[in-house]
């Protein structure tokens, strides 16, 4: 609770400094933000991701080895998957719901000029691609390039072939397990700079900010900011209480701190270590379960993006004064659905993501230049919604476990 309250701390100061400096001594912010608070929060960025691709690695070859039967690993592979194409497309459809009642894009005059501009920045990977380039041509390639989908695919294969070979590799099993042990030491200690980090990523984003961009947009701002805290509320409380019967007060409480630094960090890759040690030692969620859902849900399951996807997407339409038929808002859904899938959770890759979203409904993707101004801080908030649900859902697939486990199976 020491380390949360410390991050909430440095949270508060740094938007109150950030905010303070964006109106009073912009002069000022510049070399401070050049010098002191991106580099810091960039350092801070580096030390967690840093650790990424090992810890996915060991986590999820150790959890499948401990899950073992092929039939186990595809039964929690297709009940995680399920949970997390339902709660994504309840996601967007909340979203679009409330867009539709909100209509954030008939407010004011909101100047489509400045999106003549826009220049989409890379091109999502289409759906066949996604699927196929989960099988890594090359393993170590893939961990050098962290394409998250394809160290999954290739630990779980090693993680199998641990757990039928296990008495014939005592050596490299333990190589596994202590890896794990060590990168999950690392993240304790990489932790303790969060304060520091988070100070000087939020100082930079209010810095950089302020709130004059949010004037015109400050409607489609709340409508995302509320429908996250809907979904939030209702829709992963619901799961805890319903699917993993646990009280939604102890798990939010449990979880803050990690909500925390996927707010700081905006990149749920970033978060997934301390997310999984969180879930394994403060929620008892199985290693074996944890280790395989949530770095397979910080890649493919993105609800607070989704989220944002369907209010951007109705927002835009609204602007450019196109009114969407149901079969397009239907087609807006699945494709949100989709194009959550595949992409590493790194900041701002809801925006490419919306392109292909925007483009299915034959809506200008140009339109994306009138939210980039107020995206940075909306996807601290989407990130940290994106990182709950992965969480939830390890929860509810380890209370689903509890009848298939032997009772005396190590649960954490
Ligand atoms: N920042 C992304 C993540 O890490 C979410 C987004 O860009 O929408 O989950």
């Amino acid at each position: 609770m020491k380390q949360t309250r410390n991050i909430l701390l440095a949270l508060l100061f740094g938007a109150i400094v950030g905010l303070a400096l964006n109106l009073f001594a912009p002069h000022l912010f510049t070399p401070l933000n050049q010098y002191v608070f991106d580099p810091v929060g960039k350092l801070f960025i580096k030390l967690i991701k840093m650790l990424v691709v090992p810890i996915v690695f060991f986590s999820i070859a150790l959890g499948a080895a401990g899950i073992g039967d092929p039939k186990k690993l595809g039964r929690i592979g297709g009940k995680a998957i399920s949970f997390f194409l339902v709660t994504t497309a309840l996601a967007i459809m909340l979203a679009m719901a409330l867009a539709l009642v909100l209509s954030p894009g008939k407010v004011g005059s909101i100047d489509t000029a400045a999106s003549q501009a826009y220049e989409p920045k890379g091109e999502p990977p289409s759906v066949v691609d996604t699927f196929l380039n989960i099988v890594p041509d090359n393993p170590i390639q893939a961990m050098v390039n962290g394409d998250m989908l394809a160290i999954i695919f290739f630990a779980v294969l090693v993680g199998f072939a641990l757990a039928m070979l296990r008495e014939k590799s005592p050596t490299f099993y333990n190589f596994i397990e202590e890896g794990n042990n060590i990168m999950l030491y690392l993240v304790t200690v990489v932790m303790k700079t969060a304060p520091y980090g988070t100070f000087a990523l939020i100082a930079s984003a209010i810095g950089k900010q302020g709130f004059d961009a949010m004037g015109k947009m400050a409607l489609y701002m709340v409508t995302i900011l509320i429908a996250l805290f809907l979904h939030t509320v209702i829709v992963y409380g619901g799961a805890v209480k319903l699917l993993a019967k646990k009280s939604p007060v102890w798990f939010f409480k449990n979880f803050f701190p990690v909500m925390t630094i996927g707010f700081s960090t905006s990149s749920s890759s970033a978060s997934l270590p301390v997310a999984m040690k969180t879930a394994q030692e403060k929620l008892g969620v199985p290693r074996s379960i944890s280790s395989f859902v949530q770095p397979l849900g910080a890649t493919i399951n993105m609800d607070g993006t989704a989220i944002m996807q369907g209010v951007a997407t109705i927002f835009i339409a609204q602007v450019y004064g196109v009114t969407l038929t149901f079969e397009q808002l239907i087609m807006v859904v699945l494709t949100a659905v989709l194009a959550s899938i595949g992409t590493a959770g790194v900041p701002g890759v809801g925006l490419i993501m919306l392109a292909m979203v925007l483009d299915q409904v034959n809506l200008p993707v140009e339109g994306i230049a009138l939210i980039m101004g107020v995206d940075r801080l909306l996807d601290m908030t989407r990130t940290a919604v994106n990182i709950t649900g992965d969480a939830v859902c390890a929860l509810a697939v380890a209370e689903s476990e509890k009848k298939h486990s032997s009772p005396n199976e190590k649960i954490a």
